[in-house]
């Protein structure tokens, strides 16, 4: 099985649990209020690979349980990463006309628009989790302990203070150690917790949630430094305009074939602590597979 082969299906179901939420919100909504949903819509819609809802079923299969049961945690992780994707395009953060080949959600509905359809995504990820509750597989206890996971991940803890030293950092002067506390926490802290939901909502055991961490550790890392590798790689991919700050990053602190050694080390290191797991391992394979040579 391909990573292409496991993720089409995935992607279709993750595509229409989606799509399904935001009709409910339109259903339900005073006509004053639509553009938000369009807004909501316009971001959600416009063509993400859904890494993070994909590892979070890859992760459930590990641990033998129901994909369809964790839909609404993959959901509402897929409001946050969207949420934060048009926060960082904003001027006042990365200054991007353009997210996955369309207008940036600012550009395309206006700042204030931009930032509040930001915020319903945020606010909304918790109404999703709250969802898991109807789902009557994981007890309450353990739904809080996703909550709970979610906001370490997300928040000061993870990645908006990942994005907090990515901003106010002199690219300059940053130390490999720095720039890599700022990979872990800006874009692996989101990764990690993908894989670690289902363990919470299930409650793994210690053991296996420590292989699942490290192998979530690994694979947040490496999602990071293959974006850099593609950067430095494909010029076209992220032409920084004259508006723009130069981005830290591993090619500006190492050779590029030293940066594609330590891309090689950590999907090796996920790999190999879940590969003797068997068939149940194989989706998390595939996608550390994909991390290791994806093009886009
Ligand atoms: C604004 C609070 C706040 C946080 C922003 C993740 C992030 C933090 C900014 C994005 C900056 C960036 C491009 C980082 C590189 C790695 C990354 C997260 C890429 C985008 O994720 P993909 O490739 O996106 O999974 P798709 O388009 O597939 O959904």
């Amino acid at each position: 099985m391909t990573f292409e082969q496991y993720s089409q299906g995935k992607v279709k179901k993750i595509d229409s649990y989606i799509l399904n939420s935001l009709r409910r919100y339109r259903e339900g909504i005073s006509q004053r209020l639509v553009t938000l949903i369009d807004s909501m819509t316009y971001s959600l819609e416009s063509g993400g690979k859904r890494l993070r809802p994909l590892l979070c079923i890859a992760s459930t299969e590990y641990l033998g349980g129901n994909p369809d049961s964790v839909m609404p945690a993959a959901c509402a992780i897929e409001y946050i990463h969207t949420y934060s994707l048009i926060h960082d395009d904003l001027p006042a953060m990365d200054d991007d006309d353009v997210r996955r080949g369309k207008p940036s959600s600012h550009r395309r509905y206006t700042e204030p628009v931009a930032l509040l359809t930001g915020d319903s995504l945020l606010t909304e990820a918790f109404g999703q989790m709250a969802l898991l509750r109807e789902e009557k597989a994981f007890t309450s206890d353990r739904i809080l302990d996703g909550f709970e996971l979610l906001v370490h991940h997300s928040g000061i803890r993870g990645m908006v203070g990942g994005q907090l030293l990515d901003v106010t950092s002199a690219e300059s002067a940053l130390t490999l150690p720095e720039l890599e506390f700022i990979h872990i926490h800006k874009t692996g802290a989101m990764i990690l917790m993908s894989v670690l939901m289902p363990a919470k909502l299930m409650g793994a055991p210690p053991e296996t949630v420590q292989r699942l961490r490290r192998y979530g550790e690994a694979v947040g890392l490496a999602f990071q430094i293959s974006d850099d590798l593609l950067d430095s790689e494909q010029a076209f991919r992220y032409a920084r305009g004259p508006r723009k700050k130069p981005k830290p990053s591993y090619v500006h602190l190492m050779s590029p074939a030293e940066t594609r050694d330590k891309l090689n080390r950590l999907i090796d290191s996920a790999v190999s602590g879940v590969k003797n797991d068997g068939a149940r391992a194989e989706p998390l394979v595939r996608i550390a597979e994909f991390i290791r040579s994806r093009k886009a």
